[in-house]
Order: structure tokens, then sequence, then C-alpha cells
């Protein structure tokens, strides 16, 4: 229900924010609606057969977080971010995703099924980690010359190294996993369900509310929001 009234919020607030934030609201609308709508199928997977929804888990994701590249994209767009940036954000996301589905849906119950796949999967996101605090993202960010894009930016990366990192712990909790019941211990593997949901509750709706917030601030500079 948060990610649908997150959808409402965005598309709502569209209206209000000048022309050029107009489409980085709508993808931050498209990310929290993609996702509620995945949410009640899930709901109701996880309902009739108890088991975690991995396949409906990562088409959401597939669809979501190179939409989540998309914003970076528009973000540095002005400051010149060409075409391939946004293409070499999402082959990162893409590669990232599908590894970790690998890993996740034909687990065999070892340590070293999980290790690998989430290693190669990791590759991928340490790719946008790069990108958005050392490499490309963050120098268009610099050039922008505008302080709510640099500081944007900034917190954006915050979230790919923070927010997202909840991942590779629920990730761990699968049987054969680091943290799960064959591992550590320290979780159980119906925990999976629970961290991906709240890392998921973070950055979507976290997300899009930062880009929302530089929208509403570029858009009424000098003036009254
Ligand atoms: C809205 C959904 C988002 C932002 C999903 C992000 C997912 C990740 C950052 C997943 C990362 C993973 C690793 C870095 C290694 C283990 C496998 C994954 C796929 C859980």
């Amino acid at each position: 229900m948060a990610m649908f009234a997150a959808a409402v919020f965005f598309f709502f607030e569209r209206g209000r924010v000048d022309n050029k934030w107009k489409t980085s609201l709508l993808i931050s609308g498209l990310i929290t609606g993609i996702a509620a709508v995945h949410y009640y199928y899930m709901r109701d997977y996880y309902a009739a057969t108890g088991e975690n929804p991995t396949a409906l888990r990562y088409i959401d994701w597939t669809l979501t977080v190179p939409l989540m590249c998309v914003e970076f994209y528009l973000l540095t767009k002005p400051a010149g971010a060409k075409i391939g940036l946004l293409w070499k954000l999402i082959i990162a996301s893409v590669w990232m995703l599908v590894a970790g589905y690998i890993g996740e849906a034909f687990a065999d119950g070892t340590a070293f099924h999980s290790v690998f796949w989430g290693v190669i999967s990791t590759l991928g996101y340490i790719y946008i980690l790069y990108a958005a605090w050392f490499g490309e993202v963050k120098a268009l960010a610099d050039q922008s010359g505008k302080e709510s894009v640099k500081k944007g930016i900034r917190t954006l990366a915050w979230f790919v190294l923070v927010g997202w990192a909840i991942y590779p712990i629920g990730y761990m909790a699968m049987p054969g996993g680091w943290l799960g019941p064959d591992g550590a211990g320290i979780l159980r593997s119906s925990d999976m369900d629970l961290i991906y949901n709240i890392g998921d509750a973070v950055n979507k709706i976290g997300f899009g509310l930062v880009v929302y917030g530089i929208a509403i601030k570029e858009s009424f500079k000098g003036s009254e929001a």
C-alpha cells in the first residue's frame, strides 16, 4: 500500500514542477507503481504456495532497477550525460540481477553456488556504485554547477551504497548462504523476504523522494514552494 500511495503522490505532484522535471517524477511514479502491482502478485503467490516469490521479485527488479538508472541519467543529462552512460548502468544492473536470480532460483544449498553467483552479481553492483561515487555520474554532477543536483546525486549515491546493500544481506539468508542456517546461522531463510521488503520500501520510495526534493527545489527557486 505504501508503494501504491507513493505512486499516487509522485503522479499528482508531477503537475507542480517545471516541465523539465516532469519525466523524473513520472519515472518515480512508475517505479513505485510497478512495485505496488508486483507486491499484490507476490502476496497472492505467497498465500497460495507458502514459498518465496523469487521469480516475481526479480521480474519487478528487472523493471524497476533500470528505471532507477534512468533517474541518474535524467539528473545528469543537463550536464552532458550521453545515452551510452544510461546503457552501461542498465547493463550493469541487469547483470547484477540475472546473476542474483541464478543464485536464488537454482540454489542447491551449497555455499559454493550461493557465493559464486553472489560474487558475479556484486561485480555489476560495484560498477554502479563506482559510477555514482567516483565515476561518470559523479563527474557530471560536479559539472552541472547546480548545488541541488550535486547534493541530490550524492544522496542517491548513498542510497546505492547503504540502501542497496540491504539486498545482499537478504540474499545471504538463503539455504547455503553465509548468514543463513547453513552458514553463520544469524538469519533464517524466511527472513529473506522481510529483508527484501524493507530494501524495496527504503530504496524505491526514498529514491523517488530525493528526486522529488530536487525537482521542487529547482522549480521554486527564489519563490515559495
Ligand atoms: C527496487 C529494487 C532494488 C533497488 C533492488 C536492488 C537489488 C540489489 C542491489 C541486489 C543486489 C544483489 C547483490 C549485490 C549480490 C547478491 C544478489 C543480489 C541480486 C541480491
